[in-house]
């Protein structure tokens, strides 16, 4: 194949017609948010909805993005001038538009003061996030500080240098304060439980820790709206770079793929202003709590069950999973017999209808969404996904043998063996303790299972020590172990 053109401000009027391309002067869009996690979650939802406000006009509000970890965005994006494509497939095709709203993209290991110095500036008026659930060093259980996170302890030793993002948050603000500036208002888009009272408490802590005045003023003034975020975005794979340059006619080295349904529901507390993302078709709303639980338990909850029972049945992916009978309907029992008892949705919500098209997208068969990808984090994602939900049900008097199905596919998977006897690659923050259990537990399902149960920053304390939890999850781990996930979820649904 002869090398292609890179995707750039001088190759973009060479793109072929039917790719949409920035309508509006994007080299000269000003910046107004900075949003940390420049990952493709953030570029394919919540850039695209900025970049529908561009369009229209509103300036002002393009992006700064920073990556907390490695360079390779930037590295990306920079030859690029920030342009990327965004795929969406869905059962009509593949649509492709290139995004200009990333107008600034940073590396924060490498030069934190420059982010700190860009969130700074007065002109930025929002501070958005994607550091997914083990970015906000919280317990996952308690939703507070994890005042021992090796990243807070060194972020509050040298405040000025912060690893984390809670670390630059406060010490963007602290900037800001002796700037004589109003804080930003802190935007968090990541899939948390109460995500927007859960930043604002670990913020204010953290701040309390640096210095107690600080701690006043940041807790007084700092906004944090809670928002609910939905698409599913799948890694970017290589196939997928081929295929769009290939369309395009030059190289794009970072496009996003997509599916086409987008949601996003925001608390509408911006002190300092915000782009009118509704026009975008953002719900903005009073309170986001009904539409977090109903994302968090249908989709997420549903998400890792998938993830944990269709990686050990074999499964590559979430539609491979969701072809096999058996698995559909459990999912779709959880759903109907066992979450949907949870949710109290506005009048004139029709959550059946949500729940047809989460089937349907869990199905799209040109999204390749690996079950490993989304296995990541159990023990950061399953109190929000299951846990809230059981304890709710359990609560109620309600049997939880499916949810605990789920679990225990969490716990087969973390014994860190698939069932041909191949090592599984776990990421998790709490994987090494999760080894040690293993190697003292072996895969002996009662005192494997007690042992993760004994982990409170997960279970927290009350569900260790229900039987009617603890039963059905263990009996559901020694069928997982004796008799296949296959086998077990078939059985089950
Ligand atoms: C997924 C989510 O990776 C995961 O854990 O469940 O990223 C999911 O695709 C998004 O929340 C969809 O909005």
């Amino acid at each position: 194949m002869p090398t292609l053109p890179r995707l750039a401000a001088a190759t973009l009027p060479k793109l072929p017609a039917p790719v949409r391309r920035p309508g509006y002067d994007w080299t000269a869009a000003a910046i107004g948010i900075v949003h940390l996690g420049l990952g493709a979650f953030h570029r394919a939802h919540q850039a695209a909805m900025i970049e529908d406000c561009l369009e229209r006009g509103e300036s002002g509000w393009a992006i700064a993005g920073a990556s907390l970890r490695s360079p390779e965005t930037r590295d990306a994006l920079a030859p690029q001038d920030g342009l990327y494509t965004l795929a969406v497939r869905g059962p009509g095709g593949e649509a492709l538009r290139v995004i200009g709203a990333i107008r600034e993209s940073l590396v924060a290991p490498e030069d934190p003061a420059r982010l700190l110095a860009r969130m700074a500036r007065p002109e930025t008026r929002i501070v958005s996030l994607t550091v997914t659930e083990k970015g906000y060093c919280h317990d996952p259980a308690s939703g507070t500080l994890n005042e021992a996170h090796p990243d807070i302890l060194h972020d509050l030793a040298h405040p000025e240098r912060p690893k984390s993002a809670i670390g630059l948050l406060a010490a963007a603000l602290r900037m800001r304060r002796m700037a004589g500036l109003r804080p930003f208002t802190v935007l968090t888009c990541d899939n948390l439980p109460a995500n927007g009272r859960t930043v604002k408490r670990v913020i204010d802590r953290f701040a309390a820790l640096l210095d107690a005045d600080f701690g006043h003023w940041v807790a007084d003034q700092v906004a944090c709206p809670a928002s609910m975020v939905d698409r599913i975005v799948p890694a970017t794979t290589d196939e997928d770079r081929a295929r769009i340059s290939a369309a395009l006619g030059m190289e794009d080295r970072w496009p996003v793929v997509t599916e086409p349904f987008s949601q996003w529901v925001v608390e509408d507390h911006f002190p300092l202003g915000r782009p009118d993302l509704a026009a975008s078709g953002a719900e903005m709303v009073a309170d986001v709590t009904p539409f977090e639980h109903m994302k968090l338990r249908l989709l997420n909850g549903s998400h890792s069950t998938l993830a944990y029972l269709g990686y050990l049945a074999g499964y590559e992916t979430i539609a491979e999973t969701m072809a096999d009978p058996a698995f559909a309907r459990l999912v779709r029992r959880q759903m109907d017999a066992d979450i949907t008892p949870t949710l109290h949705m506005p009048p004139g919500h029709d959550l059946g209808a949500y729940k047809d098209r989460l089937i349907e997208r869990f199905k799209n068969p040109a999204l390749r969404h690996r079950t490993w990808q989304i296995a990541m984090d159990g023990s950061q994602k399953l109190p929000q996904r299951l846990l809230g939900m059981i304890r709710e049900r359990l609560a109620a008097g309600a049997p939880v043998e499916r949810p605990a199905l789920a679990v225990a596919g969490w716990m087969r998977y973390v014994a860190g063996i698939d069932e041909a006897g191949r090592p599984i690659d776990i990421r998790d923050p709490l994987a090494s303790r999760f080894a040690e259990i293993v190697a003292r537990t072996g895969p002996n399902p009662e005192t494997l299972g007690r042992a993760l149960l004994g982990m409170p920053e997960i279970f927290g304390v009350d569900l260790p020590a229900d039987p009617r939890f603890t039963g059905p999850v263990l009996a559901a781990l020694a069928a997982l172990f004796r008799d296949s996930a296959r086998a077990t979820v078939a059985a089950a649904a």
